[in-house]
């Protein structure tokens, strides 16, 4: 057991009984995996909220956007033959999959990192068109060039791609579509530009050869992508055997860039391990977690919506005190703290890089 991680004693900081319905009618069901950010004094988290109908027994129903906004309920019951209920993630019905719920992002603010609320006059970040019909999620905030940069998951029935919104006052926000198309996620943008380039990691899938690796990727505007390269596989058979993605922004460091990311298990388990980035060409991997620094031992993070997950998309640094802000059990938003120092020492140099 390497578990290097200091949990709050106050965790969970929030549950979903702590966060208002964006709609009458709707239960949230869910709080999950927040971006985290500093601005006006304060600490930030873009919490995504998972909302549903209020359940009627026996039935099943969810909320889908429609492309102009509006929420359109579906409904089904659940003796119909064709319902498929295995994973509380996912509605199959005759062989199309829809979310159980639906996530918008939700801005909450806090002086000392541990009590969170909604400040007056912010609102809901809802998905918006033919690409976010099923809700965005999961969303990484990197402060470059002054302003704050969004990226997040976008999911509809043509697939699961990458959007990205900018502000510099979180009141204005600009949207600026799909970076990386179907299937991507997991992407966190550098909040420094290397040899004048910006870059970002990101997780495509790849269904037949390959899997569900962490790339990088290099840009020079933000918004085009390309010279993509495979930095991090699964490893099958260890904690992170079937998905990898990444955290927040790589934190840079004397040795390289440090990547928080997670792993799973076939049998969805998510730990938390590090990546060490070359500080010059941060597609080189110079060392990875043999072992999770973080894996599901609390009772929140065992059971909830969906048990046994750790999964982070944001911190906040402060010299060697690393704070992670997670969401634990795809249920409750927990955090927890890491000395850098401690996380190097325990990478090791012989992870491969792909061949
Ligand atoms: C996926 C994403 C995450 C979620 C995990 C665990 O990686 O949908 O948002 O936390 O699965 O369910």
């Amino acid at each position: 057991m390497t578990d290097l991680a200091h949990r709050f004693k106050e965790n969970p900081l929030l549950s979903p009984a702590d966060i208002i319905p964006s709609t009458p009618g709707m239960e949230v069901t869910c709080l999950l995996n927040p971006g985290v950010c500093t601005f006006d004094g304060k600490s930030w988290l873009l919490l995504r909220v998972a909302e549903r109908p209020v359940q009627t027994p026996g039935r099943t129903s969810f909320p889908v956007l429609t492309e102009t906004g509006n929420i359109s309920i579906l409904e089904f019951d659940n003796a119909d033959p064709a319902l498929d209920l295995s994973d509380p993630r996912i509605v199959r019905y005759a062989g199309r999959d829809y979310l159980t719920t639906m996530s918008h992002l939700r801005l909450v603010s806090s002086t000392d990192g541990i009590h969170f609320s909604q400040p007056v006059g912010t609102s809901p970040i809802l998905g918006k068109g033919s690409l976010e019909t099923f809700g965005i999620e999961d969303c990484r905030i990197t402060h470059v060039d002054s302003q704050f940069c969004l990226t997040y998951t976008a999911v509809s029935l043509n697939g699961v791609g990458v959007g990205l919104k900018t502000t510099s006052d979180w009141s204005e926000i600009h949207d600026h579509g799909m970076i990386l198309p179907p299937h991507n996620k997991d992407c966190a943008i550098f909040e420094e530009k290397i040899n004048g380039l910006y870059y970002a990691l990101h997780r495509p899938s790849s269904p037949e050869l390959g899997g569900n690796y962490i790339w990088i990727a290099e840009s020079p505007d933000l918004l085009h992508w390309g010279n993509h390269r495979c930095i991090a596989q699964a490893r099958p058979g260890l904690w992170d055997g079937a998905r990898v993605g990444a955290g927040a922004a790589p934190i840079r460091t004397e040795r390289g860039w440090l990547e928080i990311y997670h792993g799973a298990t076939k049998q969805n388990r998510y730990c938390l391990g590090a990546i060490l980035l070359d500080l010059d060409e941060p597609w080189k991997v110079l060392a990875r977690s043999a072992t999770p620094i973080m894996e599901p031992t609390e009772p929140y993070e065992t059971n909830g919506f969906f048990g046994e997950v750790i999964f982070t998309n944001g911190h906040l640094r402060q010299g060697d005190e690393l704070t992670i802000y997670y969401g634990a059990s795809d249920l409750v938003i927990c955090a927890a703290t890491f000395s850098i120092a401690e996380i190097l020492a325990s990478l090791t140099e012989d992870a491969a890089e792909p061949k």
